[in-house]
């Protein structure tokens, strides 16, 4: 049997929490941002590079993977670790989430969710079994229960409706894991809390998925229309009622300043296309905040992104030549924009966690905001 999934908590301030996730493929610090590689790729990016901006953990999608290639040619193929050369730990989401979105047609029964594919109107069928069968033939170090994903606004009967379906979906995943012989790979499993913007349901769903045996818990049907007062709001209320002794992913989130206050209340994993996808807009999250490259304003800027990084993204190009990659549509510009938002999201989690094992995480999110507010000028 490999080494168990393990949680280790190693030092607090206030509510953050600094820890290590061990998987069967490595050791994940957190607070933990994962890059998002829906198809087995971090969009515009090599493995290589992903690694060297200190991420430990890349998001796969059941839903994207199991229509194209399929989780059983991954399996042929050795597991999506090596398909995709990430040696390191790899989490998938459970699908539900990307059905809700992306399906063109969906039916929801208690059993799961029949669905056409968005790419040739294919016919499937996802239940919390299947999901669960699809992470563990592709190897995934760290799976995602079947949920249901409301978008709010949402009425509180169907909040309600969806976040106790997401329970009983939840159990019947944890059996599968199990039958799937999970725990013995070292393998971990989350539940999802659900329960929209309303704060009993959020509490009731944290209470009984906190009853429940899962090695990590995340926190859903967030950042879906919200504001960000309310998904704060929520995370005051699930956080205090998780197990402390185990992980907590608050799931598509976020923006940087999402992050920093997520970490302020409890959070510990978070994963989301912003980086990646505002890179191939054009737009770079920086240490002096948001900076479009499509402005005019760049046209005659020598100066790089961030002199001061060690990423070559960030330091070696100059603004105005990313303004012209960007103008002209060059597949660099959405490479190298790419790149520096991965990094520069890494260098904020580190600047976290080196916070809170130093016990001034309330001084660096306000050194941290100032920054994103002086700008570059
Ligand atoms: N459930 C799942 N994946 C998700 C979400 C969810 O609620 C969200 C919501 N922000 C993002 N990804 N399974």
């Amino acid at each position: 049997m490999t080494a168990p999934f393990a949680f280790d908590l190693l030092a607090t301030d206030g509510r953050a929490r600094r820890g290590t996730i061990t998987t069967p493929h490595g050791v994940v610090r957190t607070p933990a941002f994962m890059p998002v590689g829906t198809q087995g790729t971090v969009k515009a990016m090599f493995m290589d590079d992903v690694r060297a901006t200190g991420a430990d953990v890349v998001l796969g999608n059941t839903y994207h993977l199991m229509l194209r290639p399929t989780a059983e040619r991954v399996a042929k193929l050795g597991g999506l670790h090596r398909f995709a050369n990430w040696p390191h730990t790899i989490l998938t989401d459970s699908g539900g989430f990307q059905v809700m979105s992306l399906a063109q047609i969906r039916k929801l029964t208690e059993q799961g969710v029949t669905f056409q594919s968005h790419i040739d109107g294919s016919k499937h069928e996802m239940s919390p079994e299947r999901s669960i069968e699809i992470q563990g033939l592709l190897g995934s170090d760290i799976q995602m229960q079947l949920d249901e994903c409301l978008r709010l606004p949402a009425s509180r009967a169907e909040i309600d409706r969806a976040m106790r379906l997401s329970l009983r979906w939840a159990a019947r995943s944890r059996q599968k894991f199990e039958a799937m012989g999970g725990p013995g790979l070292g393998q971990g499993l989350y539940g999802i809390v659900q329960g929209g913007d309303d704060a009993d349901l959020r509490a009731t769903s944290a209470r009984e998925l906190s009853a429940m045996p899962f090695e990590g818990y995340s926190v859903g049907g967030l950042a879906v229309g919200e504001p960000q007062a309310v998904m704060l709001a929520m995370l005051d209320i699930v956080c205090p009622l998780l197990p402390e002794a185990k992980p907590r992913y608050l799931m598509g989130v976020g923006t940087p300043d999402d992050i920093v206050e997520s970490v302020a209340r409890g959070i510990d994993q978070f994963d989301c296309v912003m980086p990646t996808r505002a890179g191939r807009h054009g737009l770079a999250y920086t240490r002096f905040g948001k900076i479009n490259l499509k402005n005019a304003r760049h046209a005659d800027d020598p100066r790089p992104l961030d002199e001061s990084s060690d990423c070559p993204a960030l330091r070696d190009y100059s603004r105005a030549y990313l303004h012209h990659l960007v103008r002209t549509g060059e597949a660099l510009g959405a490479m190298l924009l790419t790149w520096a938002n991965v990094a520069y999201y890494q260098s904020l989690m580190l600047g976290i966690r080196d916070a809170i094992e130093a016990r001034r995480y309330a001084d660096f999110v306000a050194e941290t905001k100032a920054g994103w507010a002086r700008g570059d000028l």
